[in-house]
């Protein structure tokens, strides 16, 4: 081993350690359990990051987790490890239903918690999640990962700069096909029971978080529309079960001061496999994201020369974007992966008392109020204040 990286070993063998525990295993456990692994080898970080142990319901399949993902342990008793001194951070990465309890528990035991989106089923659930984080002296997280894509935290700069003057206006859409198909299986996502909602708690969740980081707009009324389109799945066994939440769920917002937005959510557009795509215009000028291009902004401004002007494409991974410099020489891209490893980086540098940490359980409540007054006017055929 060269000297350098016997130096680079034994300084970070002296950094303070963060153990983490991470309940779930599946897509978002394996998005997180990536983040871990990475963050210490591209950011110079106060901590080393240790993910610690996997906890599953199933001996075998979570064991199996644990070896896959680089974990150092596998445990079926959440108990057991929370009542562990040597684990720092819990990382809820299961599905909605048990974000609450989850997080309760780890909170109760001064865990420090990265808890999934949306954080919680009901406004109530979130508001108390975010009430015992503030009584207890841990740190706090939610996973709306979308903000730390460098593109979007230059868009939030930019934004919060002037550069597209007063923000009028918020288009924006998640949409995806994953359910197009009638014969695609049911799964909790399509319970209300376990999940809540469909696509408006799942997608709209996203949106609704990124209108806030980019803009710093709170929601006062919304107007929503929702729809289920195929109302059973097929469950295995030959046999068929009931989905109770929207497969597409639109709504429309207006924020305090003025602006107003278009928000869209489904599952169900055809060719649409991840279209997370915000546009925020304002007096001066527009930005726009799009999620399937990830590392570039458009730009228009009508500071611009008149017979010049146009919406420009940035591409935000030179030197001087965030979190750029952590990876490639200028142009070279990054992906989805890596903005759940920007997610870890930011929070461990929170937790190491260099700066606040958003989105955090404050901010996963505003984004459950929004998403229950859409819910409620769905219902309610109305518009609904949001609390
Ligand atoms: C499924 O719709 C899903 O995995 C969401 O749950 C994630 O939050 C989103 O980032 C990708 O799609």
């Amino acid at each position: 081993m060269s000297v350098a990286s016997q130096s680079n070993r034994s300084r970070d063998r002296r950094l303070p350690v963060l153990n983490v525990a991470m309940v779930g295993h599946a897509f978002m456990g394996r998005a997180h359990g990536n983040a871990y692994r990475q963050v210490n080898r591209f950011f110079d970080l106060p901590m080393r990051v240790v993910p610690k142990v996997v906890v599953g319901r199933d001996r075998r399949r979570v064991t199996a987790a644990a070896g896959k993902l680089g974990f150092e342990a596998a445990s079926t008793d959440l108990e057991a490890v929370l009542a562990d001194p040597d684990i720092h951070v819990v990382d809820v990465a299961t599905p909605n239903d048990s974000h609450h309890a989850i997080s309760m528990q780890a909170l109760r035991a001064n865990k420090h918690v990265l808890c999934e989106k949306p954080l919680a089923m009901t406004l109530a659930q979130a508001k108390e999640m975010a009430r015992l984080a503030k009584r207890k002296n841990v740190r706090v997280g939610v996973w709306h990962n979308y903000r730390r894509a460098p593109a979007t935290t230059l868009a939030a700069r930019t934004i919060a700069r002037g550069d597209i003057g007063t923000v009028l206006q918020v288009r924006c859409v998640y949409l995806q096909d994953w359910l197009s198909d009638p014969k695609a299986g049911w799964s909790w996502r399509n319970s209300k029971k376990l999940a809540g909602s469909g696509a408006h708690g799942d997608l709209n969740a996203h949106l609704i978080d990124l209108t806030r980081a980019l803009t710093g707009l709170e929601f006062e009324e919304v107007c929503g529309l929702q729809q289920t389109f195929h109302k059973r799945r097929p469950a295995g066994g030959g046999k068929q079960k009931r989905v109770d939440v929207d497969d597409a769920f639109c709504f429309l917002a207006k924020f305090k001061g003025g602006a107003i937005g278009t928000y869209e959510a489904t599952r169900v557009a055809p060719g649409r496999k991840n279209y997370n795509c915000i546009e925020v215009s304002g007096t001066e000028g527009t930005i726009r994201w799009n999620l399937e291009r990830m590392n570039e902004l458009e730009v228009f401004s009508f500071a611009d020369r008149r017979d010049t002007q146009g919406f420009r494409t940035v591409m935000c991974m030179d030197g001087v974007h965030p979190y750029a410099p952590h990876w490639w020489p200028d142009g070279h891209i990054i992906g989805y992966e890596h903005t759940f490893v920007h997610h870890v980086a930011d929070f461990v540098q929170a937790l190491a008392g260099e700066r606040p940490f958003a989105p955090d359980f404050d901010d996963g409540v505003a984004v459950q109020a929004v998403l229950e007054a859409a819910q409620k006017s769905a219902e309610r055929g109305r518009w609904v204040r949001v609390s």
